[in-house]
């Protein structure tokens, strides 16, 4: 049998996403005929004794100290970036013009500039055959690739309402450690494009319209935390003493006006995206209205789409779609008779996704020009709240 050509991958970052990025490059071939044999050729991060560790740990055949290196390597065909938002312009950036495909966390920039920048390499690197995708990964969660279909059917008639929520609770204790996630410098802003970012992805993604014009508050609740405890993970509980200033916001909210294109009239939206929502841990809703029928989700139970149609039985309710099948979208990979997958799936099937594109040669999605797009949302947000809230258009609505 013809052996798969071998798609070496290269990634610089080896934390939370770090991890989930390992388990999906192992597990994809596994799972699923790929057209590309992915290969965990080697991590990089600045600190070696720390590196190796989870080089080992993650399955990693190499390390480097400098992501620099990485993208000089020839037997590197790919880099994965999964570092904070500050370091990912400059990353992908030398990446695609050294000619490597490039898979990058969300949101993908710190700013819409860096996002632009980002964009016009990827585009002129796509031009070469060389591609790029932001990781949104939600996309990937059958549940809401199944609304998507559905929606591109015309199942829901034409949409009226957007109703999109991303509650966390990790950040309710005031004492949680002052990581890079509060330091705007490094994460660009807090729970807006932290979780904000993949619910204005998916609404975007899911309706086919995009986000015209916002009006927006942004709330910090906690102004000083904790300095010197666990810098990387999520939550914890920092020692006293020293408390350093929180530089981003704790809470999003804004409404929103889509853009139905070719003069019709796009739905309107609610969005909330917050971590300091007591007892929620990673509620990622998202509710449509449309003209003859509604569709809800919420990651807390994942492996459900709710579905109500105007047509059925009057008053009859949501019913429950269970999306274990293999009918639905990746599912049929998986478990037999209707097991369920979890988080870590979708990021699998993110990497299914990539490597099937570049394979065939086709940009993959959401593309850099994709992720522009919700940069540009995350601004006109902060802009709106600067400014009392201010009605604020989205840059090239
Ligand atoms: C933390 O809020 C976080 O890990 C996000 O950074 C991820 O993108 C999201 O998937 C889960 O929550």
């Amino acid at each position: 049998m013809e052996e798969t050509k071998p798609l070496r991958v290269g990634m610089v970052g080896y934390a939370f996403m770090g991890a989930t990025h390992s388990q999906a490059w192992r597990t994809a071939p596994r799972f699923f005929d790929l057209p590309l044999s992915p290969r965990l050729a080697a991590v990089a991060g600045r600190d070696p004794g720390r590196v190796a560790a989870a080089a080992a740990k993650l399955g990693w055949e190499s390390t480097e100290t400098d992501w620099r290196r990485l993208i000089e390597r020839d037997d590197i065909d790919l880099i994965d970036i999964c570092t904070p938002g500050n370091t990912h312009a400059e990353i992908a950036i030398a990446a695609l013009e050294a000619g490597k495909h490039v898979l990058c966390e969300k949101p993908l920039a710190n700013s819409v500039a860096e996002a632009e920048r980002m964009t016009a390499a990827a585009d002129s690197a796509a031009a070469r055959g060389v591609y790029s995708m932001c990781g949104f990964s939600y996309r990937r969660t059958p549940a809401l690739s199944l609304a998507k279909r559905l929606v591109d059917e015309g199942a829901l008639g034409q949409l009226r309402h957007v109703r999109a929520q991303y509650l966390q609770d990790w950040l309710s204790d005031e004492d949680a450690p002052l990581t890079w996630r509060l330091d705007r410098t490094k994460s660009g802003s807090g729970s807006l494009g932290d979780i904000g970012a993949h619910v204005i992805d998916a609404a975007q993604w899911i309706t086919g319209q995009d986000i015209a014009g916002v009006s927006a508050l942004l709330e910090t609740f906690v102004k000083q935390r904790p300095v010197g405890g666990d810098l990387v993970g999520l939550g914890g509980h920092g020692s006293g003493g020293e408390r350093g200033e929180v530089t981003v916001d704790d809470a999003a909210i804004f409404s929103a006006r889509f853009d139905g294109g070719s003069g019709t009239a796009g739905a309107i939206g609610v969005f909330e995206a917050t971590r300091f929502a007591l007892g929620r841990k990673n509620a990622m809703r998202l509710e449509l209205n449309g003209s003859k029928a509604s569709l809800a989700f919420d990651f807390e139970d994942m492996n459900s789409l709710w579905f109500y149609d105007a047509a059925d039985e009057p008053n009859a309710g949501f019913r429950k779609i269970q999306v274990t099948e293999p009918e639905h979208p990746y599912t049929g990979h998986w478990w037999p008779v209707g097991h369920g997958l979890g988080y870590e799936h979708a990021f699998t099937h993110q990497v299914v996704d990539l490597v099937e594109a570049i394979a065939a040669g086709k940009q993959p999605t959401p593309s850099f020009a994709d992720a522009l797009q919700v940069q540009r949302v995350l601004d006109a947000v902060e802009t709106s709240a600067a400014d009392e809230s201010r009605w604020t258009k989205v840059e090239g609505a």
